[in-house]
Order: structure tokens, then C-alpha cells, then sequence
């Protein structure tokens, strides 16, 4: 029989052989990967467990919020709250930072998630997700507030997902490649399936939500068109289009066989760059995108590179197959220097 890798076999060799993670974040990742293994549970039972549904109450974004946003949510803070690796956790579903009680030791890390990514999708079976990010507090003062955690995406120590799908798996990267784990249900653990993804610089395949095409920017029109067009088209080629509406899902999907995903900036809102936020979706998509030899924007600029101002921020968003990116990022820069 062929010998597997647990993600604590996986981490320790990180620790040990190439020096990338202290003993602290080993554990957080651990604790993080517990939580998503519960959560993965709670998915699972669906309506055998009363899961399903909405919770009768909003986010600070002012969505409504379902019964597994706060679950998720939940079982993410009681894992890591005690164990003396973060000074505070910010979440999608939590207006402000969440400060370790007094009651526990705190640590020196910052741990920042999307709890249930892909919420639409809860009730209809689709796959979705938990998202996190993980930063160290930097400078010594005392206490934590929310501009500790106000650093660019590439100051990220960790990041990862867990999507939960017909298989439940484990995307990380501690900035040393991405590796992918699967949840055998069985014994319970996290096995390595995959290590040292790459993203294909070139794809066939586009994933958007084409249904708000009419309020779109020029160059993200001219882009998509110009896919449309397939074969007989500029690109000379015939393009696929997949939109989940989980970015997990999508995300998954371009790191298993290439492709680029948007979700750019729309007439809607004209005063929101996009719909995703910056902290918690984009920076550890981006970081696990980029780990993979793909590229991250939004738009215009890198997407790691972002100053942020707000724990709260959204960004438009454009990630995947690194030629495709440049392409869409070109179409950008040149429509700005009209
Ligand atoms: P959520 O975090 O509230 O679930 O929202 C984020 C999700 C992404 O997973 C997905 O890419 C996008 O929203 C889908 O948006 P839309 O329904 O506008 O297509
Ligand atoms: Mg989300």
C-alpha cells in the first residue's frame, strides 16, 4: 500500500525541511482545517441536521444571513479562539474584529475567513466553501484593533480553502506552491492528493455572470465579445463558459484545469469597485492563484499589492490562467490611457 500524507505529516515537513512555518502556524492551520472538517459535516446533513435556510438576520453588508453562515461562522471562532496562535479573527459575518477573550493566551497572528462562501448555493446542493487568510500582527503595541489587520494581500503568511463538494478538499498554500488535500471520511483526515498545482497559462474556458452584461465596463465587454466570437473571432478560438456562483467552486475548478474568472467592477453599484471583498475572498484566492503560476487583479493593479482602508472592503476581482488575466488587465490599462 502506498503511504499517505496528512496535512500534520504535510506541515511538519514544512516546518522542518524547508523552514516556512513556525510552530504557531502549523497549529492554526491545523485548528482551521479541524473547523472546516466540522463544517463539512454540518453541509453534509443538510436538512437532517435543520442547516438549511435562512437565519432571520443580516451581515454588515447587509445580506441576508443563512443558517450555515453562522454555524460556519461559529464553529470557526470556537476552534481557534483558545489555543493561543491569533490575537483576534475578522469574518464576512462580523461587523467588527473578534478579539481573543482575555481568558486565553494570545498570539501573534491574525486569521481572517469568508465562513460559508458561495451562501446562494446552500440550499440548492450546490458545492461551496469556507475561505481564509492568515497575517501576523506586525509592530509591538499592545492590543489588537482593526488596523492591525489593514496589511496588502502579499504580506499573507497563509491562505487557503476548503470547498465542499461531492469530495470535501483543502486548498493551501504557506507561500511554498499550493497543495490540495482530500477529506477521507473514513479515519477523518486531511490526505495530501495533490502538490505543486500549476494553473495552465492559456484556457478555452471564461467564468462571469454573464446576466449582468448590460452594466459592464467597456473593456470587460470587449473582452467577453471578443471570447463570443470563438473561432471566427480575434481570438481564433471557441471559448466555454462555467459560472458556479461559489467562488470556491470556480476557483477549484481553474486550478484543476485552467481558466480565467471575473467578477469585475458593474454599473449597479457604480460606488462599489465589485462585489468581493478584498480581505477575506480576493487576497487568498489571489495568494493560492499566484502560488499556482497564475495572476490576480483587479483590473489595473495586482491584487496583493492593495493597500486596504477597510476590513470590509470590495474589489473588483480577475483571476486565473496568467495570459488571459494580462490580456483582460491589458484591455484595462488601455481603455485608461484613452
Ligand atoms: P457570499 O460570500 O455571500 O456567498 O458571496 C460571494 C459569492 C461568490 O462565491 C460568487 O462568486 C459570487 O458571490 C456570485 O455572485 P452572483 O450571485 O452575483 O453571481
Ligand atoms: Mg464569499
Amino acid at each position: 500500500m502506498s503511504r499517505q500524507t496528512s496535512l500534520t505529516q504535510y506541515l511538519v515537513e514544512q516546518q522542518r525541511e524547508h523552514g516556512h512555518i513556525p510552530q504557531e502556524l502549523r497549529l492554526l492551520i491545523e485548528v482551521v482545517a479541524r473547523a472546516c472538517k466540522r463544517i463539512a459535516i454540518a453541509v453534509n446533513k443538510g436538512a437532517l441536521g435543520d442547516v438549511l435556510g435562512t437565519a432571520g438576520s443580516e451581515n454588515v453588508q447587509g445580506e441576508v444571513q443563512k443558517k450555515l453562515d453562522i454555524i460556519a461562522n461559529e464553529v470557526l471562532i470556537e476552534a481557534n479562539e483558545w489555543g493561543g496562535h491569533l490575537a483576534a479573527m475578522a469574518s464576512e459575518e462580523m461587523d467588527g474584529i473578534y478579539v481573543v477573550p482575555n481568558r486565553y493566551p494570545q498570539g501573534e497572528y491574525l486569521l481572517l475567513f469568508d465562513p460559508l462562501d458561495g451562501s446562494s448555493n446552500i440550499d440548492v446542493n450546490v458545492s461551496i466553501g469556507t475561505i481564509f487568510s492568515v497575517l501576523r500582527k506586525v509592530g509591538h503595541s499592545r492590543g489588537v484593533s482593526e488596523d492591525d489587520f489593514l496589511q496588502p494581500g502579499k504580506q499573507q503568511a497563509a491562505a487557503g480553502y476548503c470547498v465542499y463538494g461531492p469530495q470535501s478538499m483543502l486548498v493551501l498554500t504557506v507561500g511554498d506552491g499550493v497543495a490540495v488535500f482530500t477529506l477521507d471520511r473514513e479515519t477523518g483526515s486531511w490526505v495530501l492528493t495533490q502538490d505543486q498545482v500549476k494553473i495552465p497559462e492559456d484556457t478555452k474556458e471564461f467564468a462571469i455572470n454573464m446576466s449582468n452584461m448590460r452594466h459592464w465596463a467597456p473593456p470587460v465587454k470587449r473582452y467577453i465579445d471578443e471570447c463570443l466570437a470563438g473561432s471566427t473571432g480575434p481570438r481564433g478560438k471557441d471559448f466555454n463558459m462555467r459560472w458556479v456562483a461559489s467562488m470556491v467552486a470556480d476557483v477549484h475548478r481553474i486550478l484543476t484545469r485552467g481558466g480565467v474568472f471575473m467578477y469585475p467592477w458593474d454599473q449597479r453599484e457604480p460606488e462599489k469597485p465589485g462585489k468581493l471583498r478584498l480581505m477575506y475572498e480576493a487576497n487568498p484566492m489571489a495568494f493560492i492563484v499566484e502560488q499556482a503560476g497564475g495572476a490576480a487583479t483587479n483590473g489595473t493593479e495586482r491584487i496583493m499589492a492593495l493597500n486596504p482602508t477597510k476590513l470590509h472592503e470590495r474589489v473588483a476581482v480577475v483571476l486565473g490562467s496568467k495570459n488571459e488575466v494580462e490580456r483582460f488587465t491589458a484591455y484595462h490599462l488601455e481603455a485608461a490611457q484613452k
